[in-house]
């Protein structure tokens, strides 16, 4: 049977501010339409944030993410996946709620704490739409993102065992493959683990081929035939590194949330573009991509119709 590959995107993250791109999606009729929009392109997981509809600003509020859970689940068959590495400066209790509430097939769930540098992004720009923007990005010098073994430990027990979801488990770097080792050997995780190769991040590993090598040797030592990988490079390396992820068997991660060029210079016009560009590349590789369903048979999936939205 041919191989197929999962494309993920993320839609708008936490990471990005207004100023950064006119197209980065900001209130709930945008974050849905572009869901959607990513998901008629070929994306069959939709990793979702929320912003505040008013400015823009990271948001971990439930009822935000109410007001496009349910316009995206009538729209498309995508799986839904919340984060719940939520932004600065919420705390985990916080970034739990907005999952816990909608009980999704699946959320990230961050394998590690770690500083997570956002601040090089301020000397890019000279005006800001709005102040709280470059203040996030300067609070990023000294802001500990926070995921320790009790952090995980909570999320697996409420959201894993509790809630039925499964996880996108993000890893920055080598250790975190470590952690989720030993979240395996305790029984606290079970295969076929999802597990995102995440590269570029300032205060994680690389993102250039052989720590993506290393990556996956590591992953493919310690989980073996018990694991499924993907690859989100930041930046400029989202389509690069993507594209090697896909070469070497596995799955993909675009989306305005790690990345808002199309190409060089030029701005995304939407999660979709980027969806249809690695399309492009997978379809070069002979690759096919995976469709809702055949990613929730991958993964192991509860079900569109067990969610609470
Ligand atoms: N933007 C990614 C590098 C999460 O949502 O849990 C981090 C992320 C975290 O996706
Ligand atoms: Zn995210």
């Amino acid at each position: 049977m041919t191989r197929k590959v999962i494309i993920t995107c993320a839609v708008t993250g936490s990471v990005h501010t207004p100023t950064m791109s006119e197209y980065l999606p900001i209130t709930p009729e945008q974050i849905a339409e572009q869901a959607i929009g990513a998901a008629e392109a070929g994306a069959a997981v939709l990793h979702l944030h929320a912003r505040n509809p008013e400015d823009g600003r990271p948001t971990p509020d439930p009822g935000v993410f109410m007001r496009f859970l349910p316009r995206i689940r009538a729209a498309t068959d995508a799986v839904v996946n919340i984060s719940t590495g939520g932004g600065m400066p919420m705390t985990v209790h916080e970034r739990m709620q907005a999952a816990l509430r909608a009980q999704p097939e699946m959320a990230s769930l961050n394998m590690g704490t770690m500083n997570f540098g956002l601040y090089p992004a301020l000397s890019r720009y000279d005006h800001w739409r709005y102040d709280w923007e470059p203040a996030f990005l300067d609070a990023s010098r000294d802001f500990v993102f926070k995921n320790t073994f009790a952090d995980i430990e909570t999320l697996l027990a409420e959201l894993g065992d509790g809630c039925g979801t499964r996880f996108e488990f993000e890893c920055y770097d080598v250790g975190h493959l470590f952690t989720l080792a030993h979240f395996l050997d305790r029984g606290l995780v079970r295969p076929p683990l999802f597990v995102q190769f995440v590269l570029g991040i300032l205060g994680g590993i690389g993102a250039d081929p052989d720590q993506l090598a290393h990556m996956k040797r590591t992953a493919d030592r310690l989980f073996g035939d018990d694991y499924r990988f993907s690859v989100l490079g930041a930046g400029r390396h989202q389509l690069p590194l993507a594209s090697m992820g896909a070469a070497m068997g596995g799955n993909v991660r675009v989306g305005l949330e790690d990345n808002l060029f199309l190409d060089r210079g030029v701005l995304a016009p939407s999660n979709a573009a980027q969806v249809g560009r690695i399309r492009q590349v997978l379809d070069g590789l002979g690759l096919e991509i995976a469709t809702p369903a055949e990613a929730r048979e991958m993964l192991a999936l509860k079900g569109a119709d067990r969610v609470a939205f």
